[in-house]
């Protein structure tokens, strides 16, 4: 028998296999159970020993040989079918891949949970309350009856005659009031509506925080102490801090919050234009005694404060950004940038 011949022979089968269906059959015409090889093999029986112990030690070996052929000649073709598949697709494994994307926290959302950590190293508790409200918790416990003329510097979207979309956080505050017996330190933070026309520094949604303190012998004092810590807290302690007499119908007396300007410093620039220097940062106020009675609190043994700010004027504040709009069209190109 002549082994040589018959592995040349299988080696040229295997290498002319074209695609893995041809090699599987050339490996059944060979290691199959009715395959040349098997036969082969099985013939040994009928011969004497000593030529049984030979023919069987080569007929094995070129078994093995020819095993090893067929296992690389499978790799080759496998791979030979990825590759004719990737091009009938149209994919080029060479080409670079798109990386992922890489997500970050919104400058809005990272604006709002630095005021909180702020207020909270301040000692005060954040409270959460309905976006949707009573017109009773929006404007009449809050000093503002039916047909006051104060109820025009709001303007919101009701849901009917009786309910209506917050325009402010102090509902929540109102909410607490009934609730909680003095003292009250809080924050209030959250989503409200206003219904208005939108410009740069307006948006008929946005983030208001609104904080309260509520307590025997609460003074403006007290206002002033804390609003400068909170000031310096997220501006930096460079910045002057000026009460400007205002009117708010829950406050009183009422007063606005500026701030210097970071850009000039307080000469006056085309950041700060009208305001001379001087930037509105928020509202605020001694708490109007008839509000501590709505809540049933006594304003003959407790006073209190409250303040107001929008979230997105404090971040505009801070970053320096032109327009309020731009925090709630989701630009990357915007968002990027902190
Ligand atoms: C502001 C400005 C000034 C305020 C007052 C009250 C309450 F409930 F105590 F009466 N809540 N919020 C208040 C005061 C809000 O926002 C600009």
């Amino acid at each position: 028998m002549d082994i040589p011949a018959l592995f040349h022979e299988s080696e040229q089968k295997i290498c002319r296999a074209a695609n893995l269906r041809e090699l599987e059959e050339v490996r059944i015409a060979l290691l199959g159970k009715k395959g040349q090889l098997t036969g082969l093999l099985r013939s040994l029986a009928e011969l004497p020993l000593q030529e049984r112990k030979h023919l069987g030690a080569d007929l094995n070996g070129l078994r093995e040989n020819i095993q090893i052929l067929l296992a690389e000649r499978q790799r080759t073709l496998e791979e030979e079918e990825t590759t004719q598949g990737l091009a009938r697709e149209g994919i080029d494994i060479t080409l670079p891949g798109i990386p992922p994307l890489r997500g970050r926290r919104h400058v809005l959302l990272e604006t709002v949970e630095e005021i909180e950590d702020a207020f909270l190293r301040l000692g005060f508790d954040i409270v959460e309350g309905p976006e949707v409200e009573w017109d009773y918790y929006n404007f009449e416990a809050l000093n503002m009856p039916a047909e006051h003329p104060a109820r025009d510097m709001w303007d919101t979207f009701y849901i009917t005659e009786r309910m209506l979309l917050r325009t402010h956080t102090s509902p929540v505050q109102i909410r607490c009031m009934e609730e909680t017996p003095p003292p009250i330190r809080a924050i209030m933070p959250g989503l409200v509506a206003r219904h208005e026309a939108l410009d740069s520094t307006h948006m008929d949604v946005f983030f208001q925080i609104e904080g309260l303190v509520v307590d025997k012998g609460i003074s403006f004092a007290n206002l002033k102490g804390i609003l400068d810590l909170f000031v310096a807290m997220i501006f930096g302690s460079e910045r002057k801090t000026m009460f400007v007499p205002s009117y708010f119908p829950f406050t009183e007396p009422s007063a606005e919050l500026m701030i210097s300007c970071g850009v000039c410093g307080g000469s006056g620039c085309q950041t700060c234009g009208h305001g001379g220097g001087w930037l509105e940062v928020l509202g605020c106020g001694q708490v109007h005694p008839q509000v501590l009675r709505n809540v049933g609190i006594d304003p003959e043994a407790f006073t209190g404060f409250a303040f107001g700010l929008g979230a997105e004027r404090v971040a505009m504040l801070k970053y320096n950004i032109p327009d309020i709009r731009l925090f709630a069209e989701n630009d990357l190109r915007f968002l990027e940038q902190f």
